[in-house]
């Protein structure tokens, strides 16, 4: 699910640049941001504690044709005193994952506040968005089209690349899927720029 933008542009794929990439991991806590980190760079599940400040991890991620990109994660604490810092691992991103928790209704209005607060702070103008609607095992989880609607991803304007992907980051379940996604579409707003560049 996702915005045109999205879609996944194969020839891209094979282009020689790009091969490392800055990402901000954003979210309310407790969303499961650390447990998606973790996942990612031990392959293995590990027991988080709150996030006091930010996890900072490089991951090797295979993103397919044979092809390895190094991701540079910043996960950064969800509290509601931490989010200023927010602003400051976005600066200069190449992308954005922002992880929900799906069983969490209550505050999925909060969530889309602070996403939407991101995406349109004007650092951020196009930067390509990984929305991950995570803890997708539990039997309660909201599905993928209320999440969308609660989230107003429509709303998030046409020049915002996005993609909403289902996980489940303790068995890590969507996240390579959503991860290749997310490299299509940082790709794709490269060759953008790139374009833009040479014909001013
Ligand atoms: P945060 O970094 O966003 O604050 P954490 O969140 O990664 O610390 O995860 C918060 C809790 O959610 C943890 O539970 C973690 O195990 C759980 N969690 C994360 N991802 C999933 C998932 O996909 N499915 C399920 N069922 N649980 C998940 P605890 O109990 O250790 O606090
Ligand atoms: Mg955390």
């Amino acid at each position: 699910m996702g915005n045109g933008l999205s879609e996944q542009p194969n020839f891209l794929s094979s282009l020689p640049f790009c091969n490392s990439l800055h990402i901000a991991i954003l979210g309310l806590d407790f969303a499961g941001k650390t447990t998606v980190l973790y996942r990612l760079q031990f392959n293995e599940f590990v027991n988080t504690v709150p996030t006091k400040g930010f996890n900072a991890e490089k991951v090797k991620v295979s993103v397919g044709d044979s092809q390895t990109v190094t991701f540079h994660f910043w996960d950064v604490g969800g509290q509601e005193k931490l989010r200023p810092l927010w602003k400051s691992y976005t600066r200069g991103t190449d992308g954005i994952v922002f992880v929900v928790d799906s069983l969490d209704t209550e505050r999925m209005e909060e969530a889309k506040t602070e996403l939407h607060k991101i995406i349109c702070s004007s650092e951020n103008q196009g930067v390509p968005v990984l929305i991950i609607a995570n803890k997708q095992d539990l039997r309660q989880a909201l599905s993928l089209s209320q999440i969308e609607t609660m989230l107003s991803l429509n709303e998030l304007g046409p020049s915002t690349p996005w993609h909403l992907q289902p996980t489940c980051a303790i068995i890590g379940d969507g996240l390579k899927e959503g991860l290749k996604r997310l490299h299509d579409m940082i790709l794709k707003r490269r060759k953008m720029l790139k374009q833009q560049k040479t014909t001013r």
